[in-house]
This record gives structure tokens, C-alpha cells and sequence, in this order.
């Protein structure tokens, strides 16, 4: 017994525990453990010629009604081996869709928005609330809403999905559902919604279902955060985060929208958060810094931010305003106490 006791070894009991699927901690070091956040999602970005080229050429081949649920093209980060993110929590895709055509109705888990890139006048229905789509618009399509689009605008159009895909995923969370019809019918319009929010009674329940953020009211908001000088951030610029009206949360539990407007020359500060953006230039050019790597930028290329990586943006156009729209998982991250900045 004493002998036996003599013999073992960390490598011997090592060897044991891993064939019962057990491990020490011991086997850690420090250097697995570091003070500071480490993401393996890398600063990357993706140029609207590549994507639009890409686009075009499915509008071709790929059918919606026999090869497809969605015509969609997401950008994927080279520092998720084997996934299929744009970083590891949130996505980006960009959606085609021509006139005369409809993306099926269903329903999933993961929540989801729009943001109008090129075209008006398609819709996507919301839970029978049809939201008529123009430049610059957001509409938002929440955990387990159903949603449809419907192209009969006369021309083609383009938007940008953005979807918390990765993290409903890694929580084993992810279903869908078709409908039982391929399109919702009309119950109201979003429209009528926005009327009650800007003539609400206070006898009356307000709507639960609030999706659509118009252009027209984004643009007056950003005008206004600019003329009041202390609007500007000095890390983000005139940053206009979208607010849920229902809940005065986060657009969503699990995603921030904001746009940010860069006037002509201006520079910000360089700083770092834990939580992780995806930026899509909405107009303009420029360039931003990211973990050491500058990225020049202009109209319709998209560019991730990822997590505790350093950076600062600038517009370098001497005379034309710079608009992002960005995507973040703060919600997530500050809902588990994790958020943290530093400069
Ligand atoms: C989805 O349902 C849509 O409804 C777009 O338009 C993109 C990407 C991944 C999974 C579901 C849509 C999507 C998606």
C-alpha cells in the first residue's frame, strides 16, 4: 500500500482521472488565465463591392421560392474556425430581394433586425403589423415574432440583417418555425402605431408592439443631438442609441442599434469595451483604428469591432458627414455585470 502510495505521480493521476472524464486545475496556469478579456474574433471588413457583386450574381441563381427561405449573404469572421458568425454573439447578412417576390413567413428564437440599404416601398410584416420599408429605416423583427417580407415596389431591394445567431446558439436556444401560411395577413400598419406614440392618450394601453424606427425621425434626431453641442461623444461622435419605446431598454434583450454621425475632419478618442460592434457605414468614408490595424472605410462596407480591442474612428471626407449604423451585444453583457470600458 505504502509503496503504491510512493509511485503515483500528477501524471499518473492525470492519466487516471481522463479516462473517468475528470480534470485538475492544477494542469492551469497563469498564463491560461489572463486579467484582461481574450476574444478570438478578429477586426476585419468587408467591401460593398464584394458583397454587392455577390449579390447581383444570387439574384440570378438562387430562387426563393424553390432554393431558399431567405436570399441572404452573412460576412464571416476568419476567427471563429467552424462557425459561421460574423463575431460570437451577433451576425450580419445583407438580404436581396426583387420586385415580385416574398420571403416566406416563419418565426425563431433568434432576434433580429432590418436596416434599409437600397430601395422603398417592399414591406416586412411583423406579427400582422406591415411596416413599409424606405432608406435608412430599422425594423425590428424580436424573439419569436413572425415576420415575411413582400417585394412589390416595382424595383429591387437591399437591407441589412443583423441577428443575435451566434448567442442563441451557444446557449442551445436556437428554434425556428414556419408559419402556417406564406405570408401574414394585415392587422395594422406601423403607421398607426407611430400615431400613438406621438399623440398617446393616457387613457388608452399603449401598443406592445413597437418595430419600426423611421429614417425621417432618425435624421431629425441626429440633427438635433448635433445642434446641441453636448451631444457629442467624444468616443462615438453624435451617438443616437435606438430606444424600445415599450420597455426604454435596449432596442432588444440581447442588441443595442445606435447610428453614430462623424462630422466632416472629426476625430475620436481611442477607447475599449467588453462588449462587441459591428459598424456598417451608412454614408460617408473614413477610417478607424482597431486593435492596432487601420481600416479605411467608405458607403456600404461593414467592419467589426471586437471586444477589448482599442479604437477610434475618424472621417476623413473634408466636407461630407460620416453615418454608421453598429450593432452591439452591450445588453447582454451588462445585464451579466461584465461591461467594463477603459481608455
Ligand atoms: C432570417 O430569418 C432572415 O427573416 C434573414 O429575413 C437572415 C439569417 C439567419 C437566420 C435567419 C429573415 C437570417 C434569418
Amino acid at each position: 500500500m505504502k509503496q503504491e502510495r510512493i509511485r503515483d505521480s500528477i501524471e499518473q493521476l492525470n492519466r487516471d482521472m481522463s479516462e473517468k472524464s475528470l480534470e485538475g486545475h492544477w494542469n492551469l496556469g497563469l498564463e491560461d488565465l489572463p486579467p484582461y478579456p481574450v476574444t478570438s474574433v478578429q477586426p476585419c471588413l468587408w467591401r460593398w463591392e464584394d458583397v454587392h457583386e455577390s449579390m447581383i450574381r444570387a439574384g440570378e441563381v438562387v430562387n426563393l421560392e424553390q432554393d431558399a427561405e431567405r436570399r441572404t449573404i452573412r460576412l464571416l469572421n476568419p476567427g471563429i474556425p467552424g462557425g459561421h458568425g460574423t463575431t460570437h454573439t451577433i451576425h450580419f447578412s445583407f438580404q436581396y430581394v426583387k420586385h415580385g417576390e416574398y420571403a416566406r413567413a416563419h418565426r425563431h428564437t433568434a432576434a433580429a433586425f432590418r436596416f434599409v440599404l437600397q430601395g422603398r416601398g417592399a414591406y416586412t410584416m411583423v406579427n400582422g403589423q406591415q411596416c413599409v420599408m424606405e432608406e435608412g429605416d430599422l425594423i425590428l423583427t424580436p424573439q419569436l415574432t413572425w415576420h415575411d417580407h413582400v417585394n412589390d415596389s416595382g424595383k429591387p431591394i437591399i437591407w441589412l440583417d443583423g441577428l443575435d445567431i451566434p448567442l442563441t446558439q451557444a446557449l442551445h436556444q436556437l428554434f425556428f418555425e414556419p408559419y402556417h401560411q406564406e405570408q401574414q395577413a394585415l392587422e395594422t400598419t406601423s403607421d398607426e402605431v407611430a400615431g400613438f406614440y406621438s399623440h398617446a392618450r393616457p387613457a388608452l394601453e399603449p401598443p406592445k408592439q413597437f418595430f419600426h424606427y423611421k429614417w425621417a425621425d432618425t435624421e431629425r434626431s441626429l440633427e438635433r443631438l448635433r445642434r446641441n453641442g453636448s451631444g457629442r461623444d467624444p468616443y462615438d461622435g453624435y451617438l443616437l442609441e435606438f430606444l424600445n419605446p415599450v420597455t426604454g431598454g435596449p432596442t432588444m434583450p440581447t442588441i443595442q442599434c445606435a447610428v453614430q454621425l462623424l462630422e466632416p475632419g472629426q476625430e475620436t478618442l481611442a477607447h475599449r469595451h467588453t462588449s462587441t460592434v459591428i459598424y456598417h457605414v451608412y454614408r460617408g468614408e473614413g477610417t478607424s483604428i482597431i486593435g492596432g490595424q487601420v481600416f479605411q472605410w467608405r458607403q456600404g462596407d461593414s467592419f467589426v469591432v471586437p471586444l477589448w480591442n482599442q479604437h477610434a474612428h475618424a472621417n476623413t471626407s473634408p466636407d461630407t458627414d460620416a453615418i454608421l449604423l453598429s450593432m452591439s451585444d452591450a445588453p447582454v453583457v451588462k445585464a451579466l455585470d461584465l461591461y467594463r470600458e477603459a481608455s
